[in-house]
């Protein structure tokens, strides 16, 4: 097995891994990007019927009130109980391990109990404000979505770039368009079923140009099921620190043609949290 890469550049005690790449400046060349003012959210909506990695349990959503009809004042509010990865969420860094190794080597016997992890938890995430990029795979084969067993490789994600004069660059955040979001509505078994996605040379690529965060319009950015099962996740997350971001809604930022933004992501403060529900926003 390759070396993980990652491990130490940040120091012994790092628990941040890639989100140091998003250095002031980088921030600050991101905020240049904005010149319409227009924002996109990035989430798709919460609820209990919705696209979720099968086995996950859905999202439980309660209202509690009083006085609906009044006089005087009345209140609503409402519990949520959900997997922190029930909907559009970031992974942490302790999501997946393997031989016992968390991201940066903590043992994960050390790190992981059911209170949650002492070791790359989502709290340490902060934010994450820096250059996105939409690659729109889909769009560049025009089709709606991808054939379920489609892996992206590296070679269509030069091209679909290239295609629109960019590059990647230290601190970057890639998101794919992968279409497969459509497929839910109208056949969520088939949603369930297979998955396309990128696949682990993209992972080992995205090493090397020091990008921050991939996301995906589908639940788990990489292609599912494959042999070699979440070799994305273990690659991108444990051995370089990265993150992933799952089930995106990139529909409105293709349908316009929104290929460059300044992406913002700001993760729950949960404490020993293995991942957050998000609502990443791209702005320009
Ligand atoms: C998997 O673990 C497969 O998905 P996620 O990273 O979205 O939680």
């Amino acid at each position: 097995m390759e070396e993980p890469r990652n491990w130490g550049k940040w120091g012994p005690d790092d628990e941040r891994g890639t989100a140091n790449y998003i250095t002031p400046q980088v921030t600050a060349q991101a905020a240049r990007l904005v010149q319409r003012g227009r924002t996109y959210p990035l989430a798709i909506q919460l609820k209990a019927k919705a696209p979720i990695f099968p086995g996950r349990h859905k999202n439980w959503h309660v209202a509690t009130y009083h006085n609906l009809s009044g006089p005087g004042r009345g209140g609503s509010e409402d519990i949520l109980m959900m997997h922190t990865h029930g909907t559009t969420h970031v992974d942490a860094l302790c999501h997946v391990f393997r031989d016992g190794k968390l991201y940066n080597g903590y043992p994960a016997t050390d790190a992981i109990d059911a209170t949650g992890t002492r070791k790359n938890a989502i709290s340490n995430v902060g934010g994450l404000v820096t250059r996105g990029l939409l690659v729109d795979i889909a769009g560049a084969r025009g089709v709606e979505s991808l054939e379920p067993h489609h892996v992206i490789g590296v070679d269509e994600i030069e091209a679909a770039l290239a295609e629109r004069d960019l590059r990647v660059r230290s601190g970057d955040v890639l998101l794919f368009r992968t279409g497969w979001l459509n497929v839910w509505a109208r056949d969520a078994e088939r949603f369930d079923a297979q998955q396309p996605g990128i696949g682990a040379e993209v992972a080992h690529w995205a090493g090397r140009h020091e990008i921050v965060a991939m996301g995906a319009d589908n639940s788990a950015v990489e292609a599912y099921p494959t042999e070699d099962r979440l070799a994305v996740h273990v690659e991108f997350i444990r051995n370089q620190g990265g993150y992933l971001i799952e089930l995106l809604d990139l529909e409105q930022l293709a349908a316009e043609g929104v290929h460059e933004f300044m992406f913002v992501l700001a993760p729950l403060n949960i404490a020993r949290g293995m991942g957050s529900p998000v609502t990443p926003l791209a702005v320009c």
